[in-house]
C-alpha cells in the first residue's frame, strides 16, 4: 500500500516536473533578459528590461500571460455602453513601458522632439506618427518588434490584477482634472513617474496622457477569447487611460474612447513582444 502511495507520488513529482520544463510554464516565469536589453533585472513588482537609444532609456516591465475580465461591471460609476465584460486570455507574455514615452526618448530615436519642452513629459502625438516612430526604432533594433499594446494587452497592464474602476485611489495614481491644473487654471501635462505605479510597475496608466493603442474601434465580442486582435478594420484607433484634462469618469481602467489616425496630442506606451 505505501509502495503504491510511494509510486503515485513519484508520478506526480514527474508530471509537475515536466510541466515547468514545458515552454508554456517557462512563459509564466521572468523571461530571460532580451537581446535588445542593455541590462536586465528584478524588483519588488517584477522583472525590468531598459531599452537604451542613443544614450536615452526606456526601462520596460515583463507583464506575465494570464487571464482578466475586461469591461466594467454595469454598476460601476460613470460606466459606458461599449464596456461589455468579457473574459480575455492573453496566451503570451509582453514587455510594456513603465511609463508613457518621453519626448527625450522620441528625440533620442526621431531627431527631434516634436513638442518642445520639458523632455520627461510624455509625447503628444498622432498614431500615424507613432507609427513612424515605432518603424524607426524597429529599424535600429532588428528583432525588437517595438508597436503599439493592443487594447486588450493595455487593459490587462493597467487593471494589474484588480477589477475596480482605478488601480488605486485616483489622486494617488493619476494626473487628471482636479490635480493637473497650474496656477491659471490650465490643466497640465506632467513629467513621467511621479504619481504612484500600478502592482506591476506601471506609471500613469491612467491620467496624464492619453494612451493609443493598435486596435480598431469597435464593439467588444461577447463571448470569451484568445488574444484578441480588435476588429479587422475601421477609422479610428482605441485611445485609453483618460488624460491630465479629463474627469475620473474617463480616468478608469475599462474606458474607451477612439480617434482618428491623424488626430494630434495622444501618447505612446511602447509594447514588446516576448520571442516564440
Ligand atoms: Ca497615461
Amino acid at each position: 500500500m505505501h509502495g503504491l502511495l510511494l509510486q503515485r507520488l513519484l508520478q506526480l513529482a514527474l508530471a509537475v516536473l515536466i510541466a515547468a520544463c514545458s515552454p508554456l510554464a517557462a512563459l509564466d516565469q521572468a523571461p530571460k533578459p532580451p537581446a535588445w536589453s542593455s541590462g536586465c533585472g528584478t524588483d519588488s513588482v517584477g522583472t525590468w528590461a531598459d531599452l537604451v537609444v542613443n544614450g536615452s532609456v526606456l526601462r520596460l516591465r515583463w507583464i506575465p500571460p494570464g487571464s482578466f475580465t475586461m469591461g466594467s461591471p454595469r454598476d460601476e460609476a460613470d460606466r459606458d455602453q461599449d464596456e461589455v465584460q468579457h473574459q480575455v486570455a492573453l496566451s503570451r507574455g509582453f514587455w510594456l513601458g513603465e511609463s508613457e514615452t518621453t519626448r527625450r526618448f522620441f528625440r533620442a530615436v526621431m531627431g527631434s522632439n516634436p513638442n518642445g519642452g520639458e523632455e520627461l513629459l510624455p509625447v503628444a502625438i498622432s498614431f500615424e506618427e507613432g507609427q513612424q516612430f515605432f518603424a524607426k526604432l524597429n529599424d535600429g533594433k532588428p528583432g525588437l518588434g517595438a508597436d503599439f499594446p493592443t487594447e486588450a494587452q493595455w487593459e490587462y497592464a493597467c487593471r494589474a490584477g484588480t477589477r475596480g474602476p482605478t488601480y488605486a485611489p485616483l489622486d494617488a495614481a493619476a494626473w487628471y482634472l482636479v490635480n493637473s491644473l497650474d496656477a491659471y487654471g490650465n490643466n497640465l501635462v506632467h513629467p513621467v513617474k511621479q504619481k504612484q505605479a500600478n502592482a506591476w510597475g506601471l506609471y500613469d496608466m491612467l491620467g496624464n496622457a492619453w494612451e493609443m493603442t493598435r486596435d480598431w474601434y469597435g464593439d467588444y465580442p461577447t463571448a470569451a477569447v484568445k488574444d484578441p486582435p480588435g476588429p479587422s478594420s475601421g477609422n479610428r484607433h482605441v485611445v485609453r487611460g483618460g488624460s491630465c484634462r479629463n474627469a475620473a469618469g474617463s480616468c478608469r481602467a475599462a474606458w474607451r474612447w477612439a480617434e482618428f489616425p491623424q488626430a494630434k496630442g495622444f501618447g505612446i506606451r511602447c509594447m514588446v513582444p516576448s520571442l516564440p
